[in-house]
């Protein structure tokens, strides 16, 4: 049978005739750019939006599908009933409260416990094969809450974590140096919030190591520079909430990346947070490390070798995590 036959006949082989649904929960400013970055990239054949809210997500669907002749995914849909998730390998969470000007991510916590306690039965009964991906915050502490709740494997239940810290890390870095942010190889660990920090000390800037950047007798990013980095990284969020209420595009690429590095079963290195259970002796606690991203989610943890000064900050982090969760119960 011709290549061509094949894709055209119900009955072809499983990945060609595999129908790939991406359902995303919450259509407010993330949510939607989640939607729109997932239908831009291609990466399902279906998008389908879940919210409570049955105008607003009535509303944001029309408007993306208005979209779809321009897009290599062909169809968009979703309502107010979770039913529309039915059949998704992916759900993405981003419903739920946001922080205002003044909170921190962790203020979120009980509220938005409260909503996925509802939230990822419902969730699981329409698509119970999916793989979730939590993006709402304070996300560490939720990828742990709604691992607890499904009883789903660890690596299936993944948080965006630092990818986004990441991202604004890596844009910071290229700027200063003149190079495309894609050549600078640095992440953000631990917490995505106030105790999250950059692995400095395995940095790179194309082969060269970043503490040795742009050469070995005159480094760019000394301490100082390294301190006023992360400090900017830690409060971004704080200051673009601060001018527009809400931070947006690049989480809604960031995720569109991660479900990329799914659906294609990539084995992609990711920083993003999972329930952890061995690296660097962590257990019982959902934070970022490096992870292999394919399409059973989380298949694997990085035990990068960090410095004597990340190794205490991962400790810090892991430590206010268990705490918020210990707080709410879990
Ligand atoms: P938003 O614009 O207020 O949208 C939230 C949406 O959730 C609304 O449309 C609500 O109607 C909907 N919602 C509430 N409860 C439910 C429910 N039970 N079922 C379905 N839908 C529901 O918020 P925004 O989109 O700006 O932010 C969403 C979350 O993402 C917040 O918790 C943010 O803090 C978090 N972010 C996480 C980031 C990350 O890097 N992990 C980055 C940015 C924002």
């Amino acid at each position: 049978m011709s290549l061509h036959s094949a894709s055209a006949s119900p009955s072809s082989g499983p990945v060609l005739a595999e129908h790939r649904k991406v359902g995303v929960v919450g259509a407010g400013a993330v949510g939607t750019a989640v939607c729109y970055a997932t239908l831009i990239n291609g990466l399902a054949d279906e998008v389908a939006l879940f919210d409570i809210d049955e105008p607003k997500v009535r509303a944001e669907v029309l408007d993306l599908a208005h979209g779809t002749p321009f897009t290599a995914t062909r169809t968009m849909t979703g309502g107010a009933d979770p039913a529309v998730l039915a059949g998704s390998s992916i759900v993405v969470v981003t419903a739920g409260a946001k922080q205002k000007p003044g909170q921190t991510r962790l203020d979120l916590a009980a509220s938005n416990v409260a909503i996925l306690r509802s939230l990822i039965p419902q969730v699981l009964e329409h698509a119970p094969d999916a793989l979730l991906v939590l993006v709402t915050n304070p996300v560490d502490v939720l990828t742990l809450v709604t691992q607890r709740i499904s009883g789903l494997a660890p690596g299936r239940v993944i948080g965006s974590g630092t990818l986004l810290d990441t991202s604004r890390l890596r844009w910071r870095i290229a700027s200063e140096s003149g190079v495309h942010p894609r050549s600078v190889h640095a992440a953000v660990l631990g917490e995505h919030g106030d105790t999250e920090f950059p692995a400095w000390s395995t940095a790179s800037i194309g082969p060269v190591p970043l503490l040795r950047w742009p050469s070995p007798e005159d480094p760019a990013f000394t301490r100082q520079r390294r301190e006023e980095i992360t400090g900017s990284v830690v409060n971004a969020a704080y200051k673009v909430i601060q001018g527009k209420g809400a931070t947006n595009y690049a989480i809604g690429v960031a995720t569109a990346r991660l479900i990329e590095a799914i659906v294609k079963d990539e084995r992609a290195i990711l920083p993003v947070s999972t329930v952890q259970d061995g690296p660097h002796e962590l257990h019982d606690v959902a934070l970022s490390l490096p992870s292999v991203v394919g399409r059973e989610g989380v298949l694997r943890v990085l035990e990068t070798e960090l410095d004597e000064d990340e190794m205490r900050l991962l400790r810090v982090s892991a430590d206010a995590l268990q705490a918020a969760a210990g707080s709410l119960g879990f």
